[in-house]
């Protein structure tokens, strides 16, 4: 019953990663092993109240289409973790795959092995090995731990925060995995306030960032990048690392939207760098819980650094895996809104390259049914300077948030806008320039919300190319419940 009423679900993604049913929220360890990417999450078997946390557990052999497992951790009844196993990473331990996460309540460090190629998790009786922060720290949090290997130690990181201060990142050293000694800060606040401002130009309540969630530190060309979730979005900052000590150079947005929340990144065997966060709802608890599922895993996203030092945030390559029916437009100008009738669809792959010209606005119109009931655009705003998924009139359903979203987005004099636009469901993200990324969640009520245009506002913007994929569903198999 449950799987006839989630297959049916137009809402529901594609070609994203998601549980069979039920709660996803963070990523958690990604980690290859023996041919396999291996991916765990936050997983709750209800959704709204929510039940306590489990690591679920998925493998890919191509980073795009995933197999589900069985949990990996489940709550120990009488353990450290009795009340749920929050997020953490994963790691190698002479030869041994090993997770590090948090268990609730206090929060405390603990960690499981696998000798099965992760296939079961045995959890290490002299659990927690880090069971509470430095005695002189008042913390809003204590949780979401890293582990890695440097010379002749182990080092973890553990997020944390002093209220109204700032974020911080806690340091911890250990021989033997087992016994951790407290370091100092690898990096703290400021309690920089970044207000995220909405379409009704009101603004957000201020990104306070004082405790900083599932630190992520690793190198990246001859930098080392450290991101942090601030209980608003996820903040990157680049700079250099040695001697324990991270000196951060320059500092930004893995996504514009809140949205998606709680990256976590692991490097593939070609070396790259690959980035998964939670893409969260935009719609009412109730509405959640009448879906059966909610949240889904964004798609994997490949970070580089630029010539010019800037984080390159870019979609994974072998997404295009995925393509079928292929349409491809270009050279025509735009004054106005031009529709598209040939194309139709719910899970599009597309790329758009404009020259905005002296265009106050100009972008894509999707989701759209006949005579606009439902539409959503997403577009270049030149004065304001954000890209704008505007969602006012996505969906004629109350239950669903309009707000827009905006991501940040400066173009030099003569550059082109590159959009690539993930459309699968409910989920949007698109990819700016290589440099600004904003997820979005739409929900159109109506079947035929399914068209396809383009618009410039206040001048002429001519097409330079208009790509349109079809993308195909990735097969999702048995309830893992
Ligand atoms: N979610 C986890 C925590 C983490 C938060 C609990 C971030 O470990 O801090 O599900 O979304």
């Amino acid at each position: 019953m449950l799987k006839k009423h989630l297959a049916a679900d137009p809402q529901r993604p594609q070609y994203h990663f998601l549980p069979p049913a039920n709660w996803v929220n963070d990523p958690n360890g990604p980690i290859f092993w023996k041919g396999y990417c291996h991916l765990f999450y936050q997983y709750s078997s209800t959704i709204f109240p929510q039940g306590p946390k489990y690591w679920g557990h998925a493998r890919s052999k191509d980073l795009v289409h995933w197999e589900h497992l069985p949990m990996a951790l489940s709550p120990t009844p009488g353990g450290p973790d009795k009340d749920g196993c929050w997020s953490g990473s994963a790691f190698v331990n002479e030869g041994l795959p090993t997770l590090v996460y948090t268990g609730v309540f206090p929060q405390v460090q603990c960690l499981a092995t696998s000798s099965d190629d992760l296939a079961t998790w045995k959890k290490l009786a002299r659990n927690p090995v880090n069971a509470a922060p430095p005695a002189e720290m008042r913390v809003t949090g204590f949780r979401d731990p890293s582990i890695w290997r440097e010379g002749d130690s182990w080092l973890m990181t553990v997020g944390a925060g002093s209220q109204g201060q700032g974020g911080t990142v806690l340091l911890y050293a250990s021989k033997d995995l087992a016994h951790w000694d407290y370091l100092h800060p690898l990096f703290s606040g400021p309690a920089f306030e970044r207000r995220n401002p909405t379409s009704s130009g009101q603004y957000d309540a201020v990104e306070a960032g004082d405790m900083w969630e599932c630190p992520d530190f690793f190198p990246l060309g001859d930098k080392h990048v450290l991101l942090v979730s601030t209980q608003g979005r996820v903040h990157y900052f680049v700079g250099a690392y040695s001697d324990r000590i991270f000196k951060a150079e320059r500092q930004g947005l893995i996504d514009d939207s809140a949205l998606h929340y709680a990256s976590k990144t692991c490097q593939d065997p070609q070396g790259r760098r690959i980035l998964w966060g939670w893409v969260r709802e935009a719609r009412s608890d109730a509405a959640q819980n009448a879906a059966g599922w909610s949240g889904a895993i964004s798609l994997p996203r490949v970070l580089s650094i630029d010539s010019l030092g800037r984080l390159r945030v870019d979609p994974l390559p072998e997404l295009a895996r995925l393509r079928g029916r292929h349409s491809q437009f270009g050279g025509s100008d735009v004054n106005g809104i031009v529709p598209y009738p040939q194309i139709q669809g719910s899970t599009l792959e597309i790329q758009l390259v404009i020259d905005l010209g002296g265009t106050k606005e100009a972008g894509m119109i999707v989701r759209r049914s006949p005579y606009e009931a439902e539409e959503t655009t997403i577009s270049y705003d030149a004065g304001t300077e954000y890209v704008v998924v505007a969602t006012g009139r996505s969906s004629q359903s109350p239950d669903v948030s309009r707000k827009s979203y905006l991501g940040g987005l400066k173009l030099s004099p003569g550059e082109l806008l590159r959009l690539t636009v993930f459309l699968d469901g409910s989920v949007i993200e698109v990819f700016a320039n290589g440099r600004t990324c904003l997820t979005g969640r739409i929900y159109p009520a109506r079947a035929d919300s399914l068209g396809m245009g383009l618009f410039a506002r206040d001048g002429r913007a001519r097409v330079k190319s208009l790509d349109v994929y079809e993308m195909r569903a990735i097969s999702r198999d048995r309830l893992t419940t």
